[in-house]
């Protein structure tokens, strides 16, 4: 009686397909809408897929047997620069190609028996789906949040298109890990700079988000409290405006320093000795990285302008300089340089001899600036600073940005580190950015009833030139103003496929809408997602700006919540069995497919969870599988070892009285019985499906042994096989049939735990005094250790025994052993 896995298996496959079992209700009374992140397909399936989406998948099984109406939905995020590299190398289309990868994985994913809901599937790439996020883009520009600008944008030259910052890390370009250089273009930005604060407050109101990736995202957002002061230039009427977040140290300012390309810096060295000096350090600079400029090691260097400003607090003459550690991004492009108590200040003065003021005293030590090695940077106590010497620190920051204020000089600002979203993208396979260039009319909105704008399909040279291939496609370029009906020319430059992925959650509320995006009150009904799962590497991409669009889109009332997700969970990496993620450019990856041809798709998505808790990362190796099938084909054979006669009497609710009669074997099972329930629904909700499967195994292994009455099996079994039935779903199914039943074990109820049960489960403890035994005492399991006390010294012979004699004190070993000492 061997678990047949193959026949099983496709055979339950079949029947919910067949009976629609995963389709989401129209109700959405009891909603849970459980969101996993789409996948990009670049091929098939691999096991990093499996893990995530069975993962989620066990919540899917759990909710359904809740009762839920789920709204589990699956799509792909489709558009991306892979698929024309392979288009390249492979000379089919990347429609193509990532239809192909699309049917392959889905007819994978089907095999794994992940409960999706195919009815809602959304692709990315299909004018269907595009079609909307152009016109999510149009609803940006109609809010003034989309706009154009000449920028130096990062420029990846491997993948020969700009990037966005949050696709930069450490200088390095997130998809091809190349070094990313500027480059001066034309380009659409998004203003989520607008919504950094909302970005931030949300945060605060999210309890079930990870606080890694809300650090990670505060972080990136970036927000600083500070002051801008303004200095004087002398012999002119301008002013430089400094950003700082120290004002309290505004009376140790010795110079100040321009970022290069600050619109001063040229005009300030004109007829200057300094002038031919500072225009060759500008041109040099601007050739430098940001990640270099900005970071503390490398040596900070500058030149002198030859102009001096007015200290607005001191009236102290200033040199002006221009130095590259100064960012033109960043507050105002322009910094107070106060070499006593900022490091990168302390090494530009010490580099070029500008004095070092102390205005910051620490509290028992006297700082000397000759004999200096780093900056204070400390709080401390005011000195050399006028009518604000002997005030602390942290209350000259408010103070001196009051006077500031109150002079005319300065005010209070904050500063985000957070820039604009830059979303052109000069390549192919994307959504066409919905714009028609007018020489009269600018930069107009193709028409709403006008979309999509469809991307052409055919001879397209996809060859990276360095600007769109759309560009050099007449046909698609040729168009007429929407304003004038003048000629005029599309925008050649598709949309980061983040814009794509910004908003899909919402499409699968509604995901054959022709006339909108997604119904409002449809969508009113499922958002926000309960639960969201996927990886944490998109910290600060894909989960900022889905939360941007999410509020953005609840601004314009199109939605109703301000986030998106209530609850974010992080899954763990699969790595293989050297320790390196798995990945199709490594060629390390190890397909589900071979696995579940073997050894059934239960058998190796139970070896996934017990390998490790979901969060964690996870070393492949088939050797996991071996434990686990054992224990599936012992599992099995309980319920094959008895007649499916003993479950006529299944739903058989045991009353207390009833358990406390049961002889001790039944009463000790059913009292397990009741422990798994609580203990496997407590490990699943917490994600350590590892720790459910062991309480999974301990209790085969106790019900293989059991001896008793028939009824209290069929209870245990009962249970059980529902228990499993989210990490096991097939086999769950035919044990559940084989049982009786005729409707599918995901409409059965979720087990319930009978708590009184555990009023029966009792100990024996030893009570000892100074370490002779006195007393054996029968308790119920788990008493706290004060109940424990306060029971045990209320018993009456024990009170004779100790007497009047004080209690020195009491060592207890739960559910064990007590000693008194006296
Ligand atoms: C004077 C000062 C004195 C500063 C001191 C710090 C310590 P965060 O916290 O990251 O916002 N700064 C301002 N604009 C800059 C720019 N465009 N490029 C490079 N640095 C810039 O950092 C704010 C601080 O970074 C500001 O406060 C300014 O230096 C510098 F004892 O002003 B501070
Ligand atoms: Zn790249
Ligand atoms: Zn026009």
């Amino acid at each position: 009686m061997e678990y047949n896995f193959n026949e099983i298996e496709q055979k339950w496959q079949n029947i919910w397909e067949k009976t629609k079992l995963y389709e989401t209700s129209k109700e959405a009374l009891k909603k849970f809408y459980l969101l996993v992140m789409f996948a990009y397909p670049s091929g098939d399936i691999h096991m990093g897929h499996f893990r995530n989406y069975s993962v989620a998948d066990v919540i899917a099984r759990v909710k359904l047997m809740e009762g839920h109406d789920l709204l589990f939905p699956f799509g792909w995020d489709a558009f991306g620069l892979p698929a024309e590299g392979a288009a390249i190398k492979a000379g089919i289309s990347p429609k193509e190609w990532t239809l192909n990868n699309i049917n392959t994985s889905r007819n994978t994913l089907k095999k794994l028996g992940i409960a999706f809901d195919w009815n809602k599937e959304v692709t990315t790439c299909l004018p269907d789906y595009y079609k909307w996020t152009q016109w999510m883009f149009i609803q940006f520009m109609k809010a003034g949040l989309a706009y154009r600008k000449k920028a130096p944008a990062n420029w990846c030259g491997t993948c020969n298109t700009v990037l966005a910052n949050e696709q930069v890390s450490d200088g390095k370009c997130w998809r091809c890990h190349n070094e990313v250089d500027k480059k001066e273009m034309e380009q659409w930005f998004l203003r989520i700079t607008d919504y950094s604060q909302e970005l931030l407050d949300g945060l605060d109101t999210l309890p079930d988000w990870p606080e890694n990736i809300k650090t990670m995202q505060k972080n990136w957002i970036g927000r600083s409290d500070g002051a801008e002061i303004e200095f004087p230039i002398e012999n002119s009427d301008r002013k430089l405006s400094v950003f700082t977040t120290r004002p309290d140290t505004v009376c140790g300012v010795t110079f100040v320093a321009m970022a290069p390309e600050h619109e001063f810096a040229d005009e300030l060295t004109k007829g200057t000795e300094n002038e031919a000096a500072a225009a060759e350090y500008i041109k040099q600079s601007r050739l430098k990285k940001d990640i270099d400029r900005m970071s503390t090691s490398t040596e900070k260097d500058g030149v002198f302008t030859g102009r001096f400003a007015i200290n607005p607090f001191t009236g102290e003459k200033v040199q002006i300089w221009i130095g590259d550690y100064v960012l033109a991004s960043y507050g105002t492009g322009v910094v107070m340089g106060v070499p006593a108590h900022d490091e990168r200040d302390f090494q530009f003065a010490k580099k070029y001899n500008i004095p070092i003021k102390v205005v910051i005293q620490p509290e028992n030590e006297k700082l000397d600036p000759s004999s200096m090695r780093e900056a204070y940077t400390e709080e401390g106590i005011m000195i050399n600073s006028g009518d604000f010497d002997g005030l602390k620190s942290t209350e000259g920051i408010t103070k001196v940005a009051q006077a500031a204020e109150a002079k005319k000089f300065g005010r209070k600002t904050i500063n985000y580190r957070l820039r604009d979203w830059l979303i052109s993208r000069q390549r192919y396979w994307g959504a066409p950015i919905p714009v028609i260039h007018c020489e009269k009319c600018g930069a107009v909105p193709v028409s709403e009833r006008d979309l999509p704008v469809r991307l052409p399909e055919g001879n397209i040279d996809l060859i990276p030139k360095g600007r769109s291939p759309l560009a050099d496609n007449e046909e698609f370029m040729k168009a007429k103003c929407p304003l004038c009906g003048g000629e005029a020319k599309r925008d050649p430059d598709t949309m980061d496929t983040f814009m794509c992925s910004s908003w899909y959650f919402l499409r699968y509320t509604d995901p054959h809408n022709k006339d909108m995006a997604f119904d409002k009150e449809k969508c009113a009904k499922w958002m926000p997602a309960d639960l969201y799962i996927g990886g944490a590497e998109h910290a600060c991409m894909h989960l900022i700006y889905f939360r941007f669009f999410q509020k953005f889109l609840k601004n314009r009332g199109f939605v109703q919540n301000s986030e998106p997700a209530v609850k974010l969970f992080n899954h763990g990496m699969v790595l293989d069995d050297k320790g390196e993620i798995m990945s199709k450019s490594k060629g390390n990856v190890v397909s589900p497919v071979h696995l579940i041809k073997e050894h059934g798709v239960d058998t190796t998505r139970l070896a996934m969870f017990f390998a490790c808790p979901s969060d964690k990362e996870v070393l492949w190796s088939d050797s996991y599988i071996t434990g686990v099938k054992r224990f599936v084909q012992k599992f099995w054979q309980l319920y094959m070892n008895e007649s499916p006669e003993i479950f006529k009497n299944r739903n058989k609710k045991f009353e207390f009285m009833e358990v406390q009669n049961m002889g001790k074997e039944e009463q000790q099972l059913y009292i397990a019985v009741q422990k798994l329930i609580s203990r496997v629904k407590d490990d699943l909700e917490r994600f350590q499906y590892n720790t459910a499967i062991s309480a999974l195994m301990e209790f085969t292994t106790l019900v293989s042994d059991y001896k008793g009455n028939k009824e209290v099996l069929a209870h245990a079994l009962t249970q059980a096989v529902k228990l499993i039935a989210p990490l096991a779903p097939h086999m769950a199914e035919e044990l559940w049939s084989y049982m009786g039943y005729q409707e599918s074990i995901f409409k059965a109820s979720w087990p319930t735990v009978n708590k009184n049960a555990f009023l029966l489960d009792t100990v024996t403890i030893v009570v000892q005094i100074n370490g002779k035994v006195r007393e054996r005492v029968e308790l119920t399991q788990d008493v706290t250790e004060e109940e424990m006390k306060e029971m045990i010294l209320g018993m009456e012979n024990l009170k004779k025994a100790i007497g009047d004699k004080p209690i020195k004190k009491m060592i207890t070993v739960p559910n064990k052993l007590v000693n008194i000492v006296i």
